[in-house]
């Protein structure tokens, strides 16, 4: 197949609530979208970047460039036989991984319509329905996170995620855990602290968590490895992971006991499924992380946790969790058993709301072989 039109955009769609990390604050997706057109079908693809590069080093500015200047050309002429050679096309371009995987995500999508396969197909997808739970971001005080979270266990989470850094973490996870005895936690650091926490981050073990997911540097692997010794709770990494062999070495080592995997962090879901297959191998079990992605991007994260060692539910929410407004005419809602279904359509089974994307659209570039 010859890709014969890429259309690319860069949006900016308000958040219902601004999203705190341990280091910085989104208060929009700022994604770049991905329209690839051939053989009389579409596919589209999000990369979930953000405004800074707080997350990883890729921000909107610069996947918009490196998309324009090298992916969209590379991909016009290049050939592709199926989804996985375009991770093969981009195999020499270096880091970058967000910006690929929205061109990756939109080839899987345009070849799924093209040949009638849902991507949950595609993948290897064993599950109809996907366990998920919702990120909380660092609130003002106790009081207010109490509130939060008893609005997301109303509406149906059973396993909530909370954001800490230092002098927000052992009090809130306690006065969490107090309240929901039962409540499936786990926290997030985000990369702020270091091996001198050790001794501070082993209170954390006290509260029945799930995993505590990415504690030290966004690059390490070695510190957390020896952190994970001092710990009994299980060490997740996210940051970390960018490629299966990060994924292979921190399973040699013993860093983490659980990963958190992100199509989009590691360049798509061609390796996606091959640090799925990996962790499988090791006995470790995986689970779908999120970027705060419109319906696009949440489409291809679903699908992807219906493979079947995702067994611990996803940072997927429920599309109204992030947009009063999403651009997909099926948003994304939870069931009452706190999972999302995965969809049958074809593609990444989304139907994209052109006139609400256009409206959230802050530019758009077209590329025709
Ligand atoms: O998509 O619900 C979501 C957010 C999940 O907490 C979440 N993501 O480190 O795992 C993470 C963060 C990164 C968010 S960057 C704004
Ligand atoms: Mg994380």
């Amino acid at each position: 197949m010859k890709i014969e039109q890429i259309e690319l955009r860069r949006i900016e769609l308000p958040f219902v609530t601004p999203f705190e990390t341990s280091g910085w604050r989104e208060v929009a997706n700022h994604s770049l979208i991905v329209r690839l057109c051939a053989e009389g079908a579409e596919g589209w693809g999000e990369a979930p970047v953000g405004v800074g590069p707080w997350y990883n080093e890729e921000t909107q500015s610069t996947a918009w460039a490196i998309a324009r200047e090298y992916l969209a050309p590379m991909l016009l002429e290049g050939e592709l036989h199926r989804p996985e050679d375009v991770d093969a096309l981009y195999a020499r371009v270096r880091g970058n991984r967000m910006a690929r995987a929205g061109f990756e995500f939109a080839a899987w999508d345009l070849f799924g319509r093209l040949a009638g396969r849902s991507l949950s197909q595609m993948l290897g997808g064993t599950r109809e329905r996907v366990a998920v739970g919702v990120s909380v971001g660092v609130q003002p005080d106790i009081e207010s996170l109490l509130r939060v979270v008893a609005g997301y266990v109303a509406a149906g989470y059973r396993r909530v995620k909370l954001k800490i850094k230092p002098g927000w973490d052992i009090e809130p996870t306690r006065a969490v855990r107090e309240r929901w005895p039962d409540l499936l936690l786990q926290v997030d650091a985000n990369s702020i602290y270091s091996l001198d926490h050790a001794a501070h981050l082993a209170q954390l073990d006290a509260f029945n968590l799930l995993l505590i997911e990415q504690p030290l540097a966004h690059d390490d692997i070695i510190d957390h490895a020896k952190l994970q010794g001092r710990l009994k709770t299980p060490i997740c990494l996210d940051e970390s992971i960018v490629s299966s062999d990060h994924a292979r070495w921190a399973l040699e080592l013993r860093a983490c006991g659980i990963i958190n995997i992100k199509p989009s962090r590691v360049g798509g879901l061609t390796a996606a499924r091959r640090i799925h297959d990996m962790a499988a191998e090791a006995g470790v079990p995986v689970w779908c992380g999120g970027m705060l992605e419109t319906g696009i991007g949440r489409a291809a994260n679903v699908a992807l946790a219906s493979l079947p060692n995702f067994s611990l539910p996803g940072d997927i929410s429920a599309s109204e969790r992030y947009f009063q407004r999403d651009v997909v005419r099926n948003p994304f809602t939870l069931n009452p058993d706190s999972t999302l279904s995965v969809p049958t359509a074809p593609g990444i089974g989304v139907v994209v709301d052109e006139a609400f994307l256009d409206s959230v659209t802050v530019e758009r570039v077209t590329f025709t072989r």
